[in-house]
């Protein structure tokens, strides 16, 4: 592995109801992203986006509860195989999402390099549904749940029946809207959360250090998925589930320079951008904020 990064956009949106998701990966780009890693004297490469089909069928599937399964499907087919041959080319792959179901795709691709790969999961939401339990069908609150092997055999089997991450190494952080379904599991298999009720009472550096401790040892890789409604919408307006009372804009930046200083990150997804739902850029400003420290960027 060489230390260029390897960014790809996949602007996949029907796996949630809300047009404009597909423009995030763009958004992203305009924001700056380049000049940021150029200032970080960073090697990359821009493999552009992943075409996508953004086709949206009418509803609901009241036999399986999920809205858009063949086409949240074969997009992520096709992003797992992106990511397969970005990862093959020895980039360190950053992905650009589109809508958070776009991990399912991210995650089969890279499952293929890892037996123990560690998944960080910033989120508001744990996106742990499946049709059984999901209150709307929408597929993007389900794709940590298919990672760990859960949900429609559609999506599980992409790059291969197995799970394609294990419970024991997956974190999520920033949790503040779960659903009955998603507590049980997370109780039955023993997913680690840090909920804004830890952030508060012991602050984010407790949280981080303690996070990757328990990751520490265990694990051969580390993956963040950065869902920016994780962060507070004062800061991240422009996503289309925005939950109130998350991190701040210091907290998750102090977050993502304490994974680059960990130096324990092996690759990165940032989705969930709306910019037509947006105040100007701001999110897609706040996202590459977020980028430039998780690859090191200082202020002084
Ligand atoms: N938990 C709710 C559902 O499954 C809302 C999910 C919203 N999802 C995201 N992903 N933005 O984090 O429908
Ligand atoms: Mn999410
Ligand atoms: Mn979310
Ligand atoms: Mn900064």
């Amino acid at each position: 592995m060489n230390n260029r990064l390897g960014i790809l956009g996949a602007p996949l949106t029907v796996a949630q109801p809300n047009e404009g998701v597909d423009f995030g990966p763009g958004s992203i780009r305009y924001a700056g992203l380049f000049d940021r890693l150029n200032d970080l004297g960073l090697a990359y490469k821009d493999y552009g986006d992943v075409p996508v089909i953004n086709k949206r069928t009418n509803g609901v599937d009241p036999k399986t509860n999920l809205r858009n399964l063949d086409h949240v499907a074969s997009a992520n087919e096709m992003i797992a195989d992106y990511v397969y041959d970005l990862k093959k080319q020895g980039d360190v792959p950053l992905i650009l999402g589109g809508d958070h179901s776009i991990a399912i795709g991210t995650l089969a691709g890279l499952s293929q390099f890892y037996s123990n790969l560690g998944v960080i999961w910033f989120d508001a939401h744990a996106d742990l549904n499946r049709g059984e339990t999901s209150p709307s069908g929408n597929i993007h609150g389900m794709s940590l749940g298919v990672s760990l092997g859960m949900g429609h055999e559609r999506l599980t089997s992409i790059h291969g029946q197995e799970a394609k991450i294990k419970p024991e190494h997956t974190i999520i952080i920033g949790a503040r809207s779960v659903d009955e379904g998603e507590r049980q599991v997370i109780r039955e298999q023993g997913i680690r959360v840090y909920t804004m009720h830890d952030i508060e009472t012991h602050g984010i550096t407790w949280v981080m250090n303690d996070a990757l401790e328990y990751l520490n040892g265990k694990v051969d890789g580390v993956h963040l998925s950065l869902d920016v409604d994780g962060i507070d919408p004062n800061h991240t307006p422009g996503t289309g589930t925005p939950v109130v009372g998350g991190p701040s804009y210091r907290e998750a930046h102090l977050a993502m320079s304490m994974l680059y200083n960990a130096g324990v990150l092996t690759s990165a997804e940032v989705v969930e951008v709306n910019p037509l739902l947006d105040e100007g850029n701001r999110t897609a400003e706040v996202a590459v904020d977020m980028i430039a420290s998780l690859y090191g960027e200082k202020h002084v």
